[in-house]
């Protein structure tokens, strides 16, 4: 009933720390019989580690060599081997996670969406040495197996400092919203666009249907699950662990007028008033096509997620702000925001992605803890954890609660919220 984890939970490791270079050395050791003729070494100098991993002048990082039969891994950066590289810890962290799967298409991808993430962050350069085919092979195989175990960055704060995101945070506890422009490329938005539409053009236009499931749907879909800024707001807000609450799509035609007056997205789960303090859902919006003037782009209160209320049956739209952004913005909001969406009445098609996102112990509208393997198998832990299959809930057995999980969730420091969220509506 439960998908298996592609790795267990005691073999994940953070990015270049001691257990990850551990494992790069026994994964190469055993395969470095078969290849007696190899002579290559990388190293990866690592700006900005989080402060767990290292502190003080010293550059961070880690050699790896293998010379004929012989692996060798330093927990220290050197210039002296065939391919050096040297990035931002966070900038590259989203390079290491990813698995390619021997697809160059991915590679690619990854390269131009995590690049625009980083653009003065510099980030690592896909430098392709020309190696002998079965010593490409073997690297390739490394880092896949690499990107199955490497977990995010715990440090939230150090994430948030690192890919700029310090103003947006401050917004999304002030005003419960927050734009992040250029978050994905226009090729980006044509894949989304195209995979968007397959799934609805079975639909009659403009009855309402929302594509859901996305996880489900595509690799495209369990890319923009990951996109490293969200997650970073997402754990911000939600604590780390948090779910997918729901992936869906929707379509707005002209002269459709999908959300009229304002909800908020507390009100799928029927959350009980008071609200708490904390924050229990968040929904970033992908703008894949543009949202603004008479595009029917959505409406917002700022600052009412503080009311702690659900919104009155009949409130209009009186007061609010029109979310305007360009293709390739990604909004993000507090799921107690009160907000709607206005009519669409320009010609076309606005297309976006409706992500949300939920703290570990809220129940989620959609369920993904049965995903196929294969799915979970081409993602990082992020993935699956998203997914649900890394928290102790609903795997009890016949000898008990699953330890092993719930150990995990708080060693990972599962429901800890980085910030304090912003003035409280009662001070
Ligand atoms: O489509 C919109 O503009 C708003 C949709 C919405 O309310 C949501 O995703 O929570
Ligand atoms: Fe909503």
């Amino acid at each position: 009933m439960f998908t298996e984890l592609p790795t267990p939970l005691g073999e994940r490791v953070e990015f270049a720390s001691a257990g990850w270079l551990k494992e790069v050395e026994r994964f190469l050791s055993e395969r470095a019989d078969a290849l007696p003729d190899a002579e290559f070494a990388f190293s990866m100098r690592l700006d900005n580690p989080p402060p767990h991993l290292h502190e003080g002048p010293e550059p961070f990082g880690f050699t790896v060599s293998l010379q004929r039969g012989a692996v060798a891994v330093s927990p220290t950066p050197s210039e002296a081997v065939d391919v050096h590289r040297r990035a931002d810890y966070n900038a590259a962290l989203p390079f290491a996670w990813t698995v390619h799967g021997g697809d160059d298409g991915i590679r690619a991808r990854i390269q131009r969406e995590y690049h625009l993430l980083a653009s003065d962050r510099y980030p690592p350069t896909d430098a392709h040495p020309h190696l002998e085919r079965r010593l490409a092979q073997t690297l390739a195989d490394l880092h896949d197996h690499m990107a199955r175990r490497t977990v995010n960055n715990p440090d939230v704060e150090h994430r948030i400092k690192h890919f700029g995101l310090t103003a947006n945070v401050a917004e999304l506890a002030e005003r419960g919203y927050t734009v992040l422009p250029n978050a994905f490329s226009a090729e980006f938005a044509d894949a989304l666009r195209a995979e968007t539409h397959r799934n609805h053009d079975a639909n009659p236009p403009n009855a309402g249907f929302r594509a859901t499931m996305l996880l489900k749907r595509g690799r495209v879909w369990e890319e923009a699950a990951v996109h490293p800024w969200v997650l970073t707001l997402a754990d911000w807000l939600l604590g780390r662990g948090c779910l997918m609450y729901q992936s869906d799509t929707i379509v707005k035609g002209a002269g459709l007028d999908t959300h009229p007056g304002l909800h908020s997205d507390y009100a799928a789960s029927m959350v009980a008033e008071p609200f708490p303090e904390f924050c229990l859902e968040a929904t970033a919006v992908w703008a894949i096509d543009d949202f603004r003037g008479d595009a029917g782009p959505t409406c917002v209160l700022p600052g009412s997620h503080r009311k702690g209320r659900q919104v009155p049956a009949g409130t209009t739209q009186a007061g609010t702000s029109t979310l305007e952004m360009p293709s390739g913005s990604i909004a993000f909001w507090h799921g107690a925001l009160w907000h709607g969406s206005t009519l669409r009445k320009a010609p076309g098609k606005r297309t976006s992605l409706h992500n949300a996102y939920s703290r570990n112990f809220v129940r989620p509208v959609e369920r993904y803890e049965d995903i196929d393997a294969d799915i979970l198998n081409r993602n990082p832990p992020a993935f699956a954890t998203l997914c649900g299959l890394d928290d102790a809930f609903g795997k009890s057995g016949e000898a008990g609660a699953d330890f092993a999980r719930l150990g995990y969730a708080a060693k990972a420091g599962y429901g800890r919220t980085a910030l304090p969220q912003g003035p409280s509506r009662f001070g």
